[in-house]
């Protein structure tokens, strides 16, 4: 008998994922139930279905935690390194054996097409806990002194762009270097820290070095301010950074803070422009635009400006937005209601404004949180849309005439964070990186990760370090 087989690609297995219909907190090795009882839905963006229902940590919760992870920093502090190493080795190996699953996961919760937690997000992860359990033994040798003590209980608060790898950011150098966490993931993506949990069971990690405590704002606001924490990391926008910063100051808590940006790609007339449309498109439209380093202003210069806009349009038109959980997929849901809301709000000032709006015909599905792909013109330096940070697939496209207009129109931004530089000339590259203010700059390529790589801003982009050899120093005494 003649068999059948159906040769369209098939959107990546649900069934890979084995999602509970609820969760509890997990504090000092064992998920509980919220103390007052509280829980919350977790909805997928691309459809809307209620994934599960999550335990909302209240004050008595986070101070549980707090207690296990104080208690469990006595015993993990103490551990020799290359024991410390052993169990971060084994968390980076089940990463890697579960990392469809988690995939998977992550495209449901946070709406991201599968291509790009399967082969961005994932081998991200894992390679952070490699990465860091390689330190874990060498710490004397990391250049911050004879000495160094971890600080205690850190406190992290993270937001829903890149659930599981800002997790992983935050969670591996901590563990290296002898810390114990208490980490609160974003309201609307909680999924991927709760099964990051289970794998620290699996792994055999002592209870209490890692906590994950599910909640809105105000579980993270009472994390940020119990005094059982020696350090706290923040990654989300500025307003709330700003807010952390102030309930920190005065205490003897270390902080690092990794904000928001308003990313400048410069493209000069002698850069190769299909590889520069290649960037542009992944430094806006990677992850629906909601990342904190996308380049969201396009500078370019003038006498290339019609070629790498025509070039740019004929590229952004095959762009493929829909199912996230379709392997074709280039632009998946945005995150939420509220974060759909926002882009719209900023995008109808740039028309309000006086820019020209540019998108693809694209049909978005009727279920569901979506944006188009969509290009600003005649955009000036005073518009919205220019200085304010969409976290969306919006592009905001300036020109420059000189490289010292690039330079000018690219540090005039509150902002500090990343930028790109596009040319043949090697010269020009270093020269230009030297003026911008950004803390990352890459040069003819855009959005590239990479653990190796201190990561961080200037300016209302934050402050400190995180990933390489200087992401190991928030988390010490020195
Ligand atoms: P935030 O409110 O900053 O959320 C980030 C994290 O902080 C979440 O876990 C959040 O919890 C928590 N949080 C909220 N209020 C807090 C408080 N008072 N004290 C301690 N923690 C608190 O970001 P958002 O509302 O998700 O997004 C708003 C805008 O921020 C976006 O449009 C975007 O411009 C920017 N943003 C930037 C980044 C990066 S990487 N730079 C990341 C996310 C958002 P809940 O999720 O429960 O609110």
């Amino acid at each position: 008998m003649a068999m059948s087989f159906a040769y369209a690609p098939a959107p990546e297995s649900r069934a890979v994922v084995d999602i509970a219909p609820s969760y509890g907190l997990f504090i000092d090795g064992e998920f509980r139930e919220a103390a007052d009882g509280k829980v919350f839905k977790t909805v997928s963006p691309s459809t809307e279905e209620v994934l599960s229902e999550v335990a909302q940590a209240g004050s008595e919760d986070v101070d549980a935690a707090v207690k296990a992870a104080r208690k469990a920093f006595e015993k993990w502090s103490a551990l020799p390194g290359s024991e410390r190493a052993k169990y971060l080795f084994r968390i980076a190996r089940i990463i890697q054996e579960r990392s469809r699953e988690l995939a998977v996961l992550e495209t449901l919760d946070n709406g991201k097409p599968i291509k790009e937690t399967r082969d961005a997000d994932l081998p991200l992860v894992a390679a952070h806990f490699f990465y860091y359990a390689g330190w874990a033994d060498k710490l004397e040798h990391a250049g911050f002194g004879p000495n160094p003590k971890p600080l205690g209980v850190a406190g992290q608060v993270i937001p829903w762009n890149f659930p599981l790898l800002m997790l992983a950011w935050k969670i591996a150098p901590a563990l290296a270097a002898g810390n114990t966490v208490v980490l609160k993931p974003a309201e609307t993506t909680p999924l991927s820290a709760l099964f990051f949990a289970d794998i620290c069971r699996q792994a055999g990690l002592p209870k209490g070095v890692v906590n994950i405590l599910t909640g809105d704002g105000s579980t993270g606001a009472a994390l940020v301010a119990h005094e059982g924490i020696a350090k706290v990391a923040f990654t989300g926008s500025t307003a709330v950074g700003k807010q952390i910063a102030r309930t920190v100051a005065g205490t003897d808590k270390k902080l690092t803070l990794e904000l928001g940006g308003k990313g400048a790609n410069i493209v000069f007339d002698d850069a190769p422009i299909d590889q520069a449309v290649e960037g542009i498109v992944g430094g806006i439209f990677f992850n629906q635009g909601q990342v904190c380093c996308a380049g969201s202003r396009l500078l370019v210069q003038e006498s290339i400006q019609d070629e790498l806009l025509d070039a740019l349009k004929r590229r952004m038109s095959t762009l493929r937005v829909g199912d996230p959980l379709d392997k074709n997929t280039d632009v998946g849901a945005i995150n939420s209601a509220e974060q759909l809301a926002r882009i719209t709000a900023l995008a109808d000032s740039g028309t309000a404004e006086g820019a020209e709006r540019w998108a693809p015909s694209c049909e978005l599905p009727s279920q569901g949180y979506w944006f188009a792909p969509t290009l600003f013109t005649n955009v000036t330096q005073a518009h919205r849309i220019a200085r304010e940070e969409i976290f969306g697939p919006v592009l905001s496209v300036l020109t420059f005439r000189t490289p010292a207009e690039a330079v000018a129109k690219a540090n005039n931004s509150q902002y500090g964070l990343s930028a790109g530089i596009w040319t043949e000339k090697g010269s020009r590259m270093l020269a230009v990186a030297d003026k911008l203010r950004a803390g990352i700059v890459w040069a003819n390529t855009f959005n590239k990760f990479d653990p190796t790589s201190p990561f961080g801003g200037f300016k209302e982009s934050g402050f400190g370090r995180e990933g390489g050899r200087h992401g190991l120093e928030a988390y010490l005494s020195v």
